[in-house]
């Protein structure tokens, strides 16, 4: 057992784990083998023998060691942690694990984006999943959720169409980790119910500076039901505790090829370092009296409770506190499910919802390859499992007895079923009659307005974000008639939007005769066609991450340029100063070789100039001293260090020199631009120090983006 936190899922999964420390090599049989180098071959220039069993075995384990990847949401990184609940539900849920304050329940929690496959870079522009799994007392709950909260589509039926649109193009497989160009934009500019979702993927949201920066959905409508049997609808939100934080897209784009791996390194060292990510966890409820109090139906995937109308309520916390041991084992084997609830919690009508209820343990039957998946150490529950299902591939639980249906005599009858005050599931007892129908409801056609709310809700960075996101996506697209379609869609949403968008593909704005492009020949267009409608509320706080928290530099990364001569007291001031506010200080010098500074310490520098680059941290700090100044503006360096702060510059992070680094200063571009903005901080008086790291903590300066690039 190591020194990590423990907890009942720990002590399960302490069983299945193996160290290899002082031990000696073996063949998966348990016998000791005595040479790794070299097959077993006749005569010592001779060909290989059949009979060599442990070259078989390591070359056979080997040729299988691969198993398919998610079909989507291939690209993840995982952590392990606790749920605490600090406020009882009990009065909206009978789930144990949320009626007793203080309780703490083991999760696994897996994130990932979703269009990419296994090996994509994690800086695409998409969405990201948030995927939690409950140890829970009363079995395993999965919230399988997103960072965005809503969706493409309203129907299941949809998703293999949306899939396959957005996924590579499929004679080429261009492009990787991305939506794809044309087919992407081709369904979506048919597909007006996927507006509102496009607003979120467009901005910001889909590009987040870290995985503990972003919020999580539930998305569907869900149920709670309380030990009474009343039910309310709720929508479950995580809201962490750093605050919702994004890069920009050209940035993104530069981590893309800087480090792939950013949001999963992130995530590693912010736990190595005990920077544990944690989130508020609550619920929007709504009682079932009140579902149809809205004016959109709670069913409808496509759609957000506004928080003006109905508060997040908050009952615990989420924290994440420990590394996998294993990725293979743990991230890439876990299997969630929507379907696994607990009592207390149920499923609503939605359509998507309803589609993944089948699709995700059919899925992990071709993934992990049996339907003894829920063996797997991760995804065995905390409870003992008892039923009469035997055998299938790869069975590891050895059930005893002569038993394996019901009802028995032969077995006393067991396992008996549990009466619901035992905790036995029972579904919800929702009354339901109707005709048998394959059509969309006509509450769910209102596709613009939710669309409008979230883009009115933005601050001008953000519009501005957004408005270029699209350009950016459509100019991709080869087809004219796509993107003269979508800027159609923009044009119910926005006009002044639709028309910059236009502006810049070189398309008119003209009104879309068919905004619904796939509905059937035979329908009726005029009951399926979304208006132009406006939005009640005008906007929503909530949606904007201008509105964030913004307090602290915990676990921020900020790049200290050091060289030789720099002022080795104020290096050693300023790095106190930003352990003590819990950030993160990596030093970054002309080479890998330790820095000898102006009182003789030295500093081993995490990376040199040549390996990184300064989209790879939150702001740069340019250590004083004037012969350092001198040193980094020797020919070798003095191209890269002058491009390492204009790029910081031109993506708003907070910038620090005191007079003795003016040198460097004069020769970027915050010299030529005479700048204004509080996030760059020139002189060095008493609180330089103290200003910057406000600065750090208000996270980017974007409402000087256009003072600083130059941007119209
Ligand atoms: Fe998923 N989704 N999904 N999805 N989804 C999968 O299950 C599916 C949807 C989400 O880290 C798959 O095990 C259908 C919405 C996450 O392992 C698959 C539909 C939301 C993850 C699947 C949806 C999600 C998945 C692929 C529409 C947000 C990753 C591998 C009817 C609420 C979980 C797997 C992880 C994964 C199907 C729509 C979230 C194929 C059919 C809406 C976070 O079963």
């Amino acid at each position: 057992m190591d020194n990590k936190p423990q907890n009942e899922k720990q002590d399960q999964l302490n069983y299945y784990k193996t160290d290899n420390s002082d031990q000696k090599l073996t063949t998966n049989q348990g016998l000791k083998i005595n040479n790794n180098q070299d097959s077993l071959k006749a005569g010592e220039r001779g060909a290989t023998l059949l009979e060599d069993f442990i070259l078989r075995e390591k070359i056979t384990h080997f040729d299988h060691e691969r198993i398919p990847e998610r079909i989507v949401h291939a690209r993840g990184s995982g952590a392990h942690g606790v749920f605490k609940l600090h406020k009882s539900m009990e009065k909206f849920t009978r789930a144990k694990f949320l009626s007793e304050a203080g309780k703490e329940t083991p999760v696994f929690v897996r994130f990932s984006t979703v269009a990419g496959s296994r090996g994509s870079t994690d800086l695409a522009r998409d969405v990201r999943g948030f995927a939690i799994k409950f140890y829970t007392e009363e079995g395993n709950y999965d919230l399988v959720g997103n960072n965005i909260p809503v969706f493409f589509i309203q129907d299941a039926m949809k998703f293999p169409d949306l899939v396959h649109a957005v996924k590579p193009e499929p004679d080429n497989e261009i492009p990787q980790a991305a939506s794809a160009h044309d087919t992407f934009w081709d369904f979506i500019s048919l597909m007006p119910e996927s507006m509102h979702m496009i607003m979120w993927l467009m901005s910001d949201r889909a590009i987040p500076r870290s995985y503990r920066m972003m919020e999580g959905f539930g998305v569907h409508s869900f149920r709670f039901i309380n030990s009474e049997g009343d039910a309310f609808f709720v929508k479950f939100h995580l809201k962490p505790k750093l605050g919702v934080h994004s890069v920009a897209w050209p940035e993104a784009q530069k981590i893309s090829g800087a480090d792939p791996d950013f949001h999963r390194r992130d995530l590693w060292e912010a736990i190595e370092n005990g920077a544990f990510p944690e989130w508020d966890l609550g619920v929007q409820i709504v009682p079932e009296e009140n579902e149809h109090d809205f004016d959109f139906d709670l069913l409808d995937p496509t759609k957000i409770i506004p928080e003006e109308l109905v508060p997040v309520e908050i009952f615990g916390t989420l924290t994440l506190n420990r590394n996998p041991d294993n990725f293979f084992a743990e991230t890439e084997q876990i299997a969630f499910h929507p379907g696994h609830i607990v009592p207390g919690i149920d499923f609503t009508n939605d359509p998507l919802l309803q589609g993944r209820l089948f699709s995700y343990t059919d899925t992990q039957l071709s993934r992990l390859g049996s339907p003894n998946f829920h063996e797997i150490p991760i995804n065995r529950s905390v409870p003992t499992v008892h039923n009469n299902q035997r055998d299938g591939h790869m069975r590891q639980q050895i059930a005893k007895g002569k038993v394996s249906y019901e009802p028995n005599s032969i077995g006393g009858g067991c396992p008996f079923q549990a009466m619901m005050k035992d905790g036995g599931f029972a579904s919800y007892g929702e009354k339901i009659s109707g005709t048998k129908i394959r059509a969309r409801s006509q509450s769910f056609v209102d596709h613009y307005s939710q669309a409008k709310l979230f883009y009115n809700s933005q601050s001008e960075p953000e519009k501005t974000h957004l408005q270029k996101a699209l350009i950016f996506e459509l100019s991709k697209v080869t087809i004219h008639a796509i993107r003269e379609r979508m800027v159609g869609q923009l044009n119910f949403i926005d006009k002044e939007l639709a028309q910059i968008v236009a502006q810049k593909l070189g398309v008119e704005v003209k009104p879309l005769s068919q905004p619904n492009g796939s509905i059937p020949a035979d329908a009726d267009p005029s009951t399926l066609q979304s208006e132009e409608r406006e939005p009640k509320i005008k906007i929503s706080d909530a949606l904007s991450m201008k509105n964030t928290v913004k307090d602290s530099i915990e676990s921020r990364i900020i790049a200290v340029l050091v060289a030789d001569g720099c002022d080795g007291k104020r290096v050693s001031e300023f790095l106190d100063k930003i352990e003590k506010e819990g950030g993160v200080i990596q030093f970054v010098a002309p080479e890998m070789a330790p820095v000898k500074a102006d009182d003789g310490s030295l500093i081993g520098p995490q990376h040199s100039i040549s390996s990184t680059m300064s989209v790879c941290f939150d702001a740069v700090y340019v250590a004083p001293g004037e012969a350092s100044s001198q040193n980094w503006l020797q020919p070798d360096y003095k191209n890269s260090v002058i491009d390492f702060v204009n790029e910081a510059y031109r993506h708003c992070k907070a910038l620090f020199f005191d007079k003795n680094t003016e040198l460097i200063y004069e020769q970027t571009d915050i010299y030529k631009k005479d700048h204004t903005d509080y996030a760059v901080i020139l002189e060095e008086n008493n609180n330089g120090d103290e200003n910057f790291i406000r600065a750090v903590a208000s996270h980017r300066a974007w409402e000087f983006e256009k003072q600083r690039n130059g941007l119209k």
